[in-house]
């Protein structure tokens, strides 16, 4: 046992047993410091007493005892649990956010179907977070092999992982704050990766769009219907018989042809790429991956063969650097010969249909890392998606691209490269709470760019032995766009098989409603895409549980069902059929958005006519909103807060950011000019303010200014009462509004 220190943030204990060989982990992206010794180290915060299979910590009052104990092939660590402590994190999992009194396992699956309670998912983060009254303690226990966590599931003062490998990297991770858990954890295994602006637009896809012109039919209903989309995805019926790079030419007669056209209209290209190299000495990749050595094999030096979509299919061998570099190269080739924008990572847990559960699961498959070393499929699953995303990140970057990849699967670290979707959910209304509480977990295991299939994806009821029955009805379609559109990842998707689901499929009442919460995020992108770069450059999520910024909040604790964009929009969903629920709000004062009532902590009765979900806004809040071409909105409560807005291009792969500090204090608005501004930077700005009354009068930079007719369009000082106040000012001002 080595106990060393990351930094301030953590402590390492390493295990490496049997004279094993250690193996370099794909998550963690900072090296250890400082080594202790054996007995009391003082450092900083900590307090760490080490002996020979124990450890004793005690940082920012938490305190927790660990003991490791060994099994034949299995190390396990036992710590103590309190009464009152609740269990945050370990990524996604079908369960409440509590995870406090489950059992889970770490093993990426094929979980086509899942319902809540089904363990495990596709995406595998052994971190969780410890919390109450007095903070939190983060644990991370780095393995890519199997892993069983029991979270006072079998005694109720204590968790055990068990971890079924020869080697492990166990973390110990300081708060004070659940919070800063989360960002200490982000920074161990590095910051999310900034996507594209248009990510953050509405996306659509099916299961399968073609031929060719179904495509850029389905791009033109969404303009012709005043609807926003930036992006249509080519599931696995756009290849030739399934062979990845490669098209079927029936259906995309001209795939060059149709990105330019989708260009022309503004809409972004993003295609799936399956793990699966079929077998077919005729197939170039086939070829390549053979002779380059490239693709995983079985522990005699044979191929290593499993069912994928094209039949027999050989898997790269993400694990080494030859292999990432020869996929990077099919992927910027890919990308650039035919103008595809981004990158749809499946079935890469790696799913294989003749493997139980759908998953690879082998100790006769093996891997090359890089340093020529063989190592048994087990001991790695659970990285394969992360190496892939890697490899396919890097390819994005060689053609010149800011990367946007989706990823189904991964592992602690995947935020530096990918978005994750929670795989394939049903289209019922049990789901609608469930992906939220998935999502929920995985924002607070370092995942920010996340979102779920709106309108789900399968369509079978499970007991029904896997028949199709279509469930979406159009008030959960619209009931889920109504929180979806405050993730960062909004894609509507629906299995093979299924009606349409498009936000027309049913009727223009619904049309209608889903139109208005389009525009309301196409609003809301200023605020999104600056979160996103908070989140690049501090570690911080971008959706957060209440628990995230009301620690002292006892009442929020087990809060799943309701969440936070960024530190000041609170969103409490309708999450069954009807029209009103009760909504907790924290510590505070609160303003409804859609009717301008203050509210204080505490439960409310809120009425929600479909399509108007609860959103309610802190004291202090600065929203910056997309209002009209060169004028940029800030949704504006009194009180005390700060914001920053980020900006750039959107684009281009290494951007630095044009920022406008954002500042409330009492009555007054503070707005800073630019720093680094480029000639997009609006210096119009347009103030809406909830205020109960309307002021006396409103002052910019400490001279009156006068009420005038209200118009959206930029124009000289001026303010006007309507359900809100508004303020038209300009960068560098300040603004008063006396009652
Ligand atoms: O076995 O590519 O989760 O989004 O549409 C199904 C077809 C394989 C699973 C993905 C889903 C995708 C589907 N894929």
């Amino acid at each position: 046992m080595k106990v060393s220190m990351i930094n301030d943030d953590a402590l390492r204990i390493s295990v490496i047993r049997n004279g094993s060989k250690y193996r370099e982990s794909p998550a963690v992206v900072v090296k250890p410091s400082v080594e202790l010794v054996k007995g009391e180290n003082r450092l900083g915060p900590w307090f760490v007493d080490v002996t020979d299979d124990s450890i004793d910590v005690s940082v920012n009052n938490m305190k927790v005892t660990l003991r490791f104990s060994y099994s034949n092939d299995q190390i396990i660590v036992r710590g103590n649990l309190g009464l009152n402590d609740v269990v945050y994190g370990l990524g996604e999992k079908a369960l409440p956010l509590n995870r406090k009194r489950f059992r889970v396992t770490m093993w990426n699956t094929d979980a086509y179907g899942y319902r809540y309670g089904s363990d495990p998912l596709y995406v595998s983060i052994p971190f969780f977070i410890v919390a109450n009254k007095n903070g939190g303690i983060g644990h991370f226990a780095d393995s890519t092999a199997k892993i069983i966590i029991v979270l006072g599931a079998l005694l109720e003062n204590e968790f055990t992982v068990i971890v079924n490998d020869y080697q492990l990297d166990y973390y110990v991770i300081r708060g004070p704050r659940p919070r800063d858990v989360v960002t200490r954890f982000i920074n161990l295994t590095g910051k999310p990766t900034l996507m594209p602006k248009w990510a953050l637009r509405h996306q659509q896809s099916r299961y399968s769009y073609y031929p060719q012109d179904r495509v850029i039919e389905v791009i033109k209903s969404f303009k012709e219907k005043g609807l926003d989309n930036a992006a249509v995805y080519l599931d696995i019926h756009y290849m030739d018989n399934y062979r990845i790079f490669t098209w079927n030419k029936d259906r995309f007669p001209n795939p060059s042809d149709l990105a330019k056209n989708a260009h022309e209209l503004g809409v972004k290209l993003i295609t799936i790429v399956d793990p699966y190299v079929k077998v077919d000495p005729g197939y170039q990749v086939f070829r390549e991956g053979i002779n380059g050595n490239y693709l995983s094999l079985d522990d005699d030096g044979g191929l290593s063969i499993v069912q994928g979509w094209p039949g027999k299919s050989a898997l790269p061998d993400f694990f080494n650097k030859e292999t990432r570099e020869w996929w990077a190269g099919l992927i910027e080739r890919w990308v650039k010969e035919y103008g595809i924008d981004g990158i749809w990572l499946d079935m890469n847990e790696p799913a294989a249909f003749d493997h139980p559960n759908h998953t690879v699961s082998s100790k006769v498959i093996t891997h090359r890392l890089d340093d020529g070393s063989r190592i048994p499929h087990d001991f790695l699953h659970n990285a394969y998606a992360l190496y892939e995303a890697m490899a396919t990140y890097d390819g994005l970057i060689k053609a010149g691209k800011r990367p946007f990849v989706l990823s189904r699967a991964g592992y602690a670290g995947i935020q530096r490269y990918a978005a994750v979707w929670t795989g394939d959910n049903t289209s019922n209304w049990e789901h609608l709470k469930l992906q939220l509480q998935i999502l929920l977990g995985l924002s607070m295991s370092g995942v920010t760019f996340i979102g779920a299939d709106v309108g789900g994806f399968a369509k079978y009821v499970p007991g029904s032995g896997g028949s199709m029955l279509f469930t979406l009805s159009p008030e959960l379609l619209v009931r889920w766009y109504e929180w979806a559109i405050f993730f960062p990842l909004l894609r509507n998707h629906t299995s093979i098989g299924s009606p349409d689901q498009e936000p027309w499929a049913f009727g223009p009442r619904t049309l209608e409603l889903i139109r208005d919460l389009l525009r309301l995020r196409v609003k809301l992108i200023p605020y999104l895409y600056s979160l996103m770069w908070i989140s690049h450059i501090e570690g911080e999520p971008i959706v957060r549980p209440l628990i995230y910024e009301y620690p002292d909040d006892e009442e929020v604790l087990n809060i799943d069902d309701e969440f936070m964009v960024g530190p000041f929009m609170l969103i409490a969903p309708v999450l069954t059929s009807g029209n009103v629920r009760e909504v907790y709000l924290p510590d505070g004062e609160w303003v409804n958005m859609w009717t301008g009532e203050v509210l204080g902590k505490g439960f409310h009765i809120i009425d929600a006519p479909l399509g108007k979900p609860p959103v309610f806004l802190r004291k202090g809040s600065l929203v910056p909103i997309q209002e009209t071409q060169g004028v940029l909105g800030i949704l504006t409560v009194l009180g005390d807060g700060e914001f920053k807005v980020y900006d750039d291009d959107g684009e281009s792969p290494t951007p630095t950011p044009s920022i406008l500090g954002l500042r409330v204090s009492g009555e007054s608005v503070t707005i800073d000019n630019w720093v680094n501004p480029t000639p997009q930077s609006p210096s119009s700005i347009l103030l809406e303010v909830y205020v109960s009354k309307e002021p006396s009068s409103v002052t910019i930079n400490d001279t009156e200014v006068a009420k005038a007719k209200f118009t959206m369009e930029p124009g000289p000082p001026s303010w006007y009462m309507d359900k809100l106040l508004y303020v038209r000012t300009m960068t560098g001002s300040r603004v008063r509004i006396i009652n």
